[in-house]
């Protein structure tokens, strides 16, 4: 191995550090609005994806907690909760972000918290305490909020209004937040609106976050993003300006495409870590919550999960042996090209044997695909689930 073992210290307190949450929904059978492909294996009730999540952390050490949504997982909310903590305490896994559903409800066809109709939102308002009332029972500490709310068609809707309106609900959420609870605020600017999204960009996302209060943050969904945007600088600001709190990991091709992370452009998130690096290095107070949002639709579950999580700690490690120091003396007497290389170099180490060295030392498995394909889970679980398992909705 070409590393020293300076290398090999950064690498593993990298990635001793470094944790990253699984959602639950990237167990379940979806799809996209053209159908769906069943896979026996795929988990149906809560029981089956918080048994898939231990599955994945005894796997790779680092997902011990999973995203819930809020309907898809405690349909009767606040009722559900002991269920929930206790399959915490069989599968060693703690509830992660609690997700509000703002968007499958019938009523919810003209918005939610942006509804024009006053009857509509107090409804969907209700929805979100509830759901930090879930957060608190279950000692989560995140609500990630996105809204599916926008409009089709120019002139159908006043974006001021609907501005205010959500301003309104999200100062009145924050409100209700317990002292250790966060409020993280995600945009997209397409899907399933395509006209106006009422929280299309980071910029609104932050403007909301700030008028709701200082618990309040802005969640960064890699694939929402039109194609030539620069993410890393997008997180550069928001780590500049203390606003960013958290993200949902998936790569994509054309738009929200939810492929796995790193499958089409793993230079990106690996930028995306190196602006993280550089801040924690120049000494900025960091809190971040890292989590997959991906359901995969041809890909098995569970590989494409582990495979996920191994992708993002590679990628994470790669972007902490970045030489800083040297880079920062590069940027500053402008020697472009030697600084790209640098940059670029790092990029290009392969740090798959460093990782499998840290997952060894740690008494995990070198090769965690390797293990699930030999551990015979999938089979498994396909054989008891069959062909049970349900819909949930799509959106993704
Ligand atoms: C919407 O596209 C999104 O990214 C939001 O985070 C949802 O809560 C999630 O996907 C799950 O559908
Ligand atoms: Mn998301």
């Amino acid at each position: 191995m070409r590393f020293d073992s300076a290398a090999h210290d950064k690498a593993f307190k990298a990635l001793d550090s470094f944790r990253i949450e699984i959602p639950s929904w990237g167990f379940a059978n979806t799809g996209t609005r053209f159908g769906k492909f069943v896979q026996a294996a795929a988990a149906s009730t809560i029981e089956e994806k918080f048994a898939d999540a231990a599955e994945v952390n005894r796997l790779t050490g680092a997902t011990p907690t999973m995203a819930l949504h809020v309907l898809w997982d405690l349909p009767n909310g606040l009722a559900d909760v002991p269920a929930v903590q206790a399959l915490e305490r069989q599968f060693r896994i703690r509830s992660g972000s609690i997700n509000p559903n703002l968007f499958q409800d019938q009523e919810y066809k003209y918005g939610s918290l942006c509804n024009p109709s006053a009857a509509i939102r107090e409804h969907a308002l209700a929805h979100m305490l509830d759901s930090i009332e879930i957060g608190k029972a279950l000692g989560s500490r995140d609500i990630s909020l996105w809204m599916a709310d926008g409009s089709n068609y120019p002139g159908t809707q006043s974006i001021r209004k609907r501005i205010g309106w959500l301003e309104e609900a999200l100062r009145v959420s924050h409100g209700h937040l317990g002292p250790k609870q966060r409020l993280l605020v995600e945009y997209k600017p397409f899907e399933p609106a395509f006209y106006h999204t009422d929280i299309a960009d980071w910029g609104m996302s932050a403007h909301f976050a700030r008028e709701a209060g200082p618990q309040a943050c802005v969640l960064v969904d890699t694939g929402h993003h039109y194609s030539a945007q620069n993410i890393e600088q997008i997180v550069a600001w928001l780590l500049h300006t203390g606003m960013l709190g958290g993200f949902h990991f998936n790569d994509r091709r054309y738009a929200d495409d939810d492929l796995t992370l790193g499958s089409i452009d793993p230079y990106q998130i690996f930028r995306i870590f190196h602006e993280i690096h550089s801040a924690a290095g120049d000494g900025l107070e960091l809190d971040i919550a890292y989590m997959i949002d991906q359901s995969h639709n041809l890909k098995g579950k569970m590989e494409a999960m582990v495979q996920t999580v191994m992708a993002a700690q590679e990628l994470y490690l790669k972007a902490a042996l970045v030489d800083r120091e040297q880079l920062s003396e590069l940027q500053q007497s402008c020697d472009l090209v030697a600084a790209e290389e640098l940059f670029r170099g790092t990029f290009w180490e392969d740090v798959r044997p460093l990782a499998a060295a840290w997952r060894e030392a740690r008494g995990l498995a070198a090769d965690p695909l390797a293990e699930l394909r030999k551990s015979g889970y999938v089979e498994r679980t396909g054989q008891e689930r069959g062909s049970r398992s349900s819909a949930v909705s799509s959106y993704a």
